[in-house]
């Protein structure tokens, strides 16, 4: 890896200015659509790196921006994936509200309007409720200041990874189970190709894409064969009314997701400082205490010796998934890793088949491998650089003492944001933005990492 130049100060000024007004430009008053058009509604995981973010600006207001995705926390537990915008017109994304229809299809869906989708995605939540504890604590701010906001979401935070380590790992493998590749976080990765071949879509009402109207090359987005398997493993949940007794009998995509399982750990991590902090009784603590173990031991079952990263699990056909994904190391998030483990992760990750590859605009590691067959370098999750995921890299290889390529891999990140519109994410080779202009996420994180500097 290499370094790029670092910007001038009155360049930082001005991203900061930029960035701030991309997540104002998409504030909700308590929430932040996701972007200005593609994705107008409230989603689960990019509200914890917009939450990060905004701490920089406001930590009340970020403290507000978690509490208002927890007020549709399921009775389960559950966090659901997207809670959609009443505002938002029908025609603006689907499968919208109509379509998942929750409150009716569901008996622990929250009382509606607004509606929620049924899925969840990775529990980034405690990390970013502890990072506005810190931000706090840094900036001055009174030290009781946060402590009334992590007493009011410490409860909905253990319910929701209690949900996690129970509906979704009745196993006790430590390994998140999910129901759809959209729970990943990470769509059409091919992480999911050989699970979602097995999946054979059956008779379902006929639909209408409109992701494909806010993009100007539908390379970007999923295939139409992908989006059809997405809209029936819907149909199947929503037939299931959710029941994940039912799911994990029949469902037909059930696998085992590290990135997921890698982020719960370090959430866990977070949420047991938070139970410290606020006092939490001992019996919780332990619990959560033994959730980390179990994180950890079950994702050290993941490593693939051949590819130097570690590998998702198909449940179904009981193998593992054999793709080189930038999931692959997410166990770097999980931390306690051994030193053997962290040395051969940093070795895949600066090589030809990752940040190492002599093509790429920026070392930067690409969200699939260049040399994986099901590469595109301009389709979504196969291929395209994505600033959130370098911000997790950054966030826990800081953490695991690795602190030298932590800062390349910050330093490359905002060079590459510098000159750009906060895009989703970028053709790894160009550096040409893709996906949505003006995403809160990607606003977010350079946020962070530019007062992280200061
Ligand atoms: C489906 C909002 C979300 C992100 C996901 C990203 C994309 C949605 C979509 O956008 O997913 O949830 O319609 O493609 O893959 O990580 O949370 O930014």
């Amino acid at each position: 890896m290499s370094f790029a130049a670092w910007p001038e100060p009155s360049d930082v000024d001005h991203m900061v200015r930029r960035a701030t007004a991309v997540l104002q430009g998409n504030d909700m008053g308590e929430w932040t659509r996701a972007s200005p058009d593609l994705y107008p509604h409230q989603w689960s995981w990019d509200t914890g790196f917009i939450a990060i973010g905004l701490a920089r600006l406001d930590t009340g207001r970020a403290a507000r921006e978690l509490l208002s995705l927890f007020e549709y926390q399921w009775t389960s537990g559950k966090v659901p994936h997207i809670v959609f915008n009443p505002k938002a017109p029908s025609h603006s994304y689907f499968p919208g509200a109509e379509h998942w229809s929750s409150a009716g299809t569901f008996p622990e869906a929250p009382p509606a309007p607004p509606y929620t989708s049924a899925l969840c995605q990775p529990p980034i939540h405690a990390v970013a409720a502890r990072r506005i504890r810190e931000v706090s604590l840094g900036s001055g701010e009174d030290s009781d200041s946060t402590i009334g906001f992590l007493r009011d979401i410490y409860p909905k935070l253990l319910r929701w990874h209690r949900y996690l380590l129970t509906r979704r790992d009745t196993e006790r493998s430590g390994l998140v189970t999910i129901y759809h590749p959209w729970e990943s976080g990470t769509d059409n990765s091919p992480r999911w190709d050989a699970a979602l071949e097995q999946v054979e879509v059956g008779e379902m009402p006929e639909y209408k894409r409109l992701d494909l109207q806010h993009i100007d090359d539908p390379a970007e987005r999923p295939t139409g064969p992908e989006y059809d398997r997405f809209i029936w493993l819907v149909e199947l949940v929503k037939r299931a009314r959710c029941d994940e007794g039912a799911l994990n009998d029949s469902h037909p995509f059930l696998v085992k997701d590290v990135l997921a399982s890698s982020i719960l750990v370090a959430a866990n991590e977070a949420l047991l400082e938070i139970a410290d902090l606020i006092e939490s009784p001992d019996t919780e603590r332990e619990e959560i205490s033994e959730w980390i173990d179990r994180g950890r031991k079950g994702l050290e079952n993941c490593w693939d010796e051949e590819f130097g990263i570690y590998l998702d699990y198909d449940v179904r056909r009981d193998e593992p998934l054999r793709a080189r994904t930038v999931a692959g190391f997410a166990p770097i998030v999980a931390g306690g890793l051994s030193q053997e483990r962290l040395r051969r992760l940093i070795e895949t990750l600066n090589s030809v088949w990752f940040a190492g590859h002599p093509r790429l605009r920026w070392p930067l590691p690409p969200s699939t491998s260049p040399s994986e067959k099901r590469f595109h370098p301009r389709s979504y999750w196969r291929g395209p650089v994505w600033p959130v995921i370098n911000w997790l890299l950054w966030w826990s290889l800081g953490r695991a003492g690795e602190s030298a390529l932590a800062e390349e891999i910050k330093t490359n990140s905002l060079a590459q944001l510098a000159e750009d519109d906060f895009a989703e994410y970028f053709e790894p080779f160009s550096s040409e933005s893709l996906g949505s202009l003006r995403q809160s996420w990607t606003a977010a994180v350079t946020l962070d990492w530019l007062a992280d500097d200061h």
